[in-house]
């Protein structure tokens, strides 16, 4: 397939990386197998010098070390991170970000302290409508020096499983991933998943930035203010299954039986139902289900394969409870987000390929 990446593309597909997709067999994604995505530099963050400001229209301003933070009620939540690019490499024409095909998705167990009391502690105002979540690091994105910011409507602020969160997987948050502390919104894309936090200002008026009401929005082109992305759309993801082509990372696979499996995940509700096709979208089956191992984090599915000898196209799709489906054709919007197109997956299935030989 020729798509004229440019060497733009390329530097930042290589400062952020995916999961591969084997890692979809470990229910918690290890550290290193996460993927990564950071707009600007990763700041290098001193712990001792660090401190949460609680700002804004709060009754009583709060300034925390890591240590007060680290002491308030501890919470470990596994949950699935997934960033709205995810897809974007597979439109056409292809808008100029991170280059995603299916892998910026990974599952941490994230430990914390909920957010929830933290704004109460500090008392919001009346007036407090939104809130404000600062990063350490700034950058220049469509022409605007910033740091990167995010806001939250006070209600979806308190909501109980909002943390924030300075371990993962059972270790500190790596530098990648946002030491010493970071915002965890289950359920929302990652965009939301504000790192480096350093500064919470609640606000009594909407908040207007770039990474908010410019970037991640669904839109047709410049003139249309679109809709903010907020939760995951559904997708299912297959583990590929047999063994690899390095050049085209096609599939090999024996003759006879194969198990198919992966994931799938959705921030509406969570997943009701997986279907795989194993003749290019021709048929449908349904793969066995289960249910999460925590309310955000995703499920596994399956499905017996008999495989005969030749090319197969196989593919996967999603349904979630609230009745969002995956289409089986890229839905193009001009910051390429939210592409939850079906995964396409070729293997060759040859009598040569037992595993003994
Ligand atoms: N401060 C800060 N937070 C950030 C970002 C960033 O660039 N700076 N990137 C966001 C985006 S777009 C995504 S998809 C997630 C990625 O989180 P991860 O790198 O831990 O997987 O972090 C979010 N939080
Ligand atoms: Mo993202």
């Amino acid at each position: 397939m020729t798509t004229d990446f440019t060497l733009e593309e390329l530097q930042s597909a290589t400062r952020n990386h995916g999961m591969p997709l084997e890692a979809l067999a470990y229910t918690t994604t290890p550290v290193g197998m996460h993927y990564v995505l950071t707009h600007f530099d990763t700041p290098r963050v001193d712990p001792e010098a660090w401190r949460l400001e609680v700002d804004g229209r709060v009754a009583r301003a709060l300034c925390l070390s890591l240590e007060e933070v680290r002491s308030r009620p501890r919470v470990s939540q596994q949950v699935t991170l997934e960033c709205a690019g995810n897809g974007r490499a597979r439109l056409t024409p292809r808008p100029r970000s991170q280059p995603w095909l299916d892998e910026a998705v990974g599952t941490g167990e994230w430990t914390g302290t909920p957010l929830g009391p933290l704004l109460q502690e500090a008392g919001l105002l009346d007036e407090a409508r939104e809130v404000l979540f600062t990063g350490l690091d700034r950058g220049e994105q469509g022409e605007i020096v910033q740091w990167y910011q995010r806001a939250l409507s006070a209600a979806d602020s308190l909501r109980p499983e909002v943390l924030l969160a300075y371990e993962m997987n059972g270790v500190p948050l790596p530098p990648q991933h946002g030491f010493p502390l970071r915002l965890i919104v289950p359920g929302w894309y990652g965009m939301t998943q504000v790192k480096w936090l350093h500064r919470i200002t609640v606000l009594d008026q909407p908040f207007w930035g770039y990474q908010q009401n410019v970037f991640y929005r669904i839109a047709r082109d410049e003139d249309d203010p679109g809709v903010q992305l907020t939760r995951m759309y559904p997708r299912a993801l297959m583990v590929p299954p047999g063994i690899p082509v390095f050049e085209t990372r096609e599939r090999l696979l024996s003759l006879g039986h194969q198990r198919l499996q992966g994931r799938a995940w959705s921030g509406w509700g969570g997943i009701i139902r997986v279907e795989v096709s194993t003749d290019a979208g021709q048929h449908w089956q349904l793969a066995a289900l289960e249910p999460p191992a925590a309310p955000h984090a995703w499920q596994a599915w399956s499905l017996d394969w008999e495989a005969g000898e030749g090319r197969h196209e196989l593919l996967c799709r999603a349904t979630d409870a609230a009745g969002n489906a995956q289409p089986l054709e890229p839905q193009w919007n001009l910051k390429g987000v939210a592409n939850n197109a079906v995964q396409r997956l070729v293997v060759q299935v040859r009598r040569d390929l037992d595993s003994s030989s």
